[in-house]
């Protein structure tokens, strides 16, 4: 058997590097907290900030009113909730793990059949922004839960509230990183074609960064358009005019795999094929979006 430590305000199941951040904020803002994770032996600095350290998992869900979950991925989740399911009734869960949307609102429905309040986060930030409020965490489910636990989610960073579908954080989350890394890719990419000729991905970079910052003022304009949804409207550069044949041909004589925009290529191949050719850049969108 297990004995519940002092009450705390929150515990923190999960401390990895992003665990530890999160729970290092709480006590810096004055919170009394219980951590606990699975590998023993790395709550070794929180304890020394004054948090208590649970022997297992039941007790760190005993000693608070509100836990958090900051594991590795779903079945981490529930590995290690499951079997805690009836301590937890009653409490307030704040998953932050990485879910995709529907594992979130999986989560939320095992939640509700337990009597868990349930709020699913998705953290826009690595573990060295979180108390500074540079980054942003995303938040849905339960509302009550997030305007309750307002002021202690904002001392890790800023929160925005996507709704009571669990499911739309992690959406959101996954929708901005999945621009991100396509970006970063195109950047590894064009980082190859160049290496051919000599040039170093640090020079590279110091090209690459402003123009793609410059760039990313057409993110707007293009919204407008795929808002919009007219594609002719005058003054876009037209898919024609956007074939990018002669930078896939660059890349593979450069003996540099084509893969990342022989993808973009092929979308606007599909859009010309079906007569489009004449309309905005934008319309690659049509190709990718679920109607
Ligand atoms: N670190 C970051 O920059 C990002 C930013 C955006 C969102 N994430 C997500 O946050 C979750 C945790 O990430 P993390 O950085 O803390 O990850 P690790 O340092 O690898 O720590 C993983 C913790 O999960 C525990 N764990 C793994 N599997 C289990 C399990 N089956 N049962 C119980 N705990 C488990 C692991 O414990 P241990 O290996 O030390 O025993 C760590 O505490 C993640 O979803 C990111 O996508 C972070």
């Amino acid at each position: 058997p297990t004995h519940p430590t002092h009450p705390t305000d929150v515990s923190v199941l999960g401390l990895g590097a992003m665990g530890s951040a999160l729970a290092s904020a709480l006590l810096d803002a004055g919170r009394s907290v219980t951590v606990w994770n699975r590998t023993p032996g790395r709550a070794t600095d929180l304890v020394g900030r004054g948090a208590d350290a649970a022997h297992s998992a039941q007790e760190a869900v005993l000693a608070s009113p509100v836990i958090i979950a900051c594991l590795l991925k779903r079945s981490s989740v529930e590995e290690t909730l499951d079997p805690v399911a009836g301590e937890l009734r009653g409490r307030t869960l704040v998953n932050v793990t990485t879910t995709t949307p529907n594992e979130s609102r999986e989560l939320a429905a095992w939640a509700a059949e337990h009597g868990i309040d349930y709020l699913d986060g998705a953290i826009m930030a690595v573990p060295s922004m979180i108390g500074s409020r540079s980054g942003q965490i995303f938040y849905s489910g339960s509302r009550a839960a997030y305007e309750a636990l307002l002021p202690m989610l904002e001392v890790w960073a800023t929160s925005e509230f996507h709704g009571e579908d669990a499911g739309r954080a992690s959406l959101v989350d996954l929708a901005m990183l999945s621009g991100m890394y396509q970006m970063f890719t195109g950047f590894f990419h064009g980082a190859a074609m160049v290496a051919a000729m000599g040039m170093s991905a640090s020079e590279f970079a110091t090209r690459q960064a402003p123009f793609l910052a410059a760039m990313t003022e057409e993110l707007g304009s293009y919204a407008k358009v795929i808002d919009g949804g007219d594609y002719t409207v005058a003054s876009q550069q037209s898919l024609d005019f956007s074939d990018l044949t002669h930078i896939v041909r660059a890349s593979e004589e450069e003996g540099v795999d084509p893969a990342p925009i022989a993808g973009v290529q092929a979308l606007i191949s599909g859009q010309i094929a079906a007569g489009h050719g004449a309309e905005g850049f934008a319309r690659l969108y049509e190709s990718l979006a679920n109607r």
